[in-house]
């Protein structure tokens, strides 16, 4: 079997995603504080995680840019609310937004809690916000700041998705079995989308998929007959 049937995904929602992605992407603005947060458009997409995990790597692996979003192997690169626009979303363009990371411990008190109210905010605030993508590294699981996070997310009814990360790093029969523990474990969640996508922007694996699941999101959800 495929990877895409394997996710549930037919050949037509792979090519759906693909083209959903395949054109122009534009980097839209930063914002550094709800003050300046772009005026609400076109249905978003965040991506959030533990800082190092992966985000902006998945952003530029959805859309085949290498350097749209900015990558670094040191945690703690992306300090803003950075809001990227493509794709067709029924009249208006997708939006992708790519969070700080949490978790990064050696950043100063002083940012790690301005970041922290900036992640909440935005995410208990935003209505066009359709769905977070929740990043996890496939060798680690999900880890107190993730818990803390699906907790927030939860009581405040917003949907999300996990997705692990850098599965390329991991045995297949590993991730499986991480793949599934973390499906057990959200059932008890929610807002959690029940199913567990895995990825690797270095190898490109999950990535149709993840591309499908947000067509398939925006159809649910944005382009409700
Ligand atoms: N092996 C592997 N490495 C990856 C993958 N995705 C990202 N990385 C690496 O992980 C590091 C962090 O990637 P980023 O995309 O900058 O992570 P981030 O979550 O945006 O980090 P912050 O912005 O600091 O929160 C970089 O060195 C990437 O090259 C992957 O799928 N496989
Ligand atoms: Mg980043």
């Amino acid at each position: 079997m495929s990877a895409a049937a394997e996710a549930g995904f037919s050949a037509a929602e792979i090519e759906a995603g693909r083209l959903l992605f395949a054109g122009e992407w534009n980097f839209v603005s930063a914002a550094a504080s709800l003050a300046s947060l772009p005026p609400m458009a076109g249905p978003e997409i965040a991506f959030a995680g533990r800082s190092n995990v992966g985000k902006s790597s998945l952003i530029n692996a959805l859309t085949g840019r290498r350097a749209l979003a900015r990558t670094s192997n040191t945690p703690g690169r992306t300090q803003e609310l950075i809001f990227f626009a493509g794709g067709v979303a029924g009249t208006e363009r997708l939006v992708l937004v790519d969070m700080p990371g949490y978790g990064y411990a050696a950043a100063a008190k002083s940012k790690i809690s301005t970041w922290t109210r900036l992640i909440h905010d935005y995410l208990l605030g935003r209505s066009t916000l359709a769905r977070v993508y929740l990043l996890v590294d496939a060798r680690h699981g999900l880890m107190a700041t993730d818990q803390e996070i699906l907790g927030t997310l939860d009581r405040a009814a917003v949907s999300y998705q996990i997705v692990l990360t850098k599965a390329d790093r991991v045995a297949a029969a590993a991730l499986a079995e991480r793949l599934s523990s973390l499906q057990a474990a959200l059932a008890r969640r929610p807002a959690a989308y029940p199913v567990v996508l895995a990825s690797s922007a270095q190898s490109g694996a999950g990535i149709a998929e993840l591309r499908a699941a947000v067509v398939r999101l925006l159809h649910e959800r944005v382009l409700k007959p």
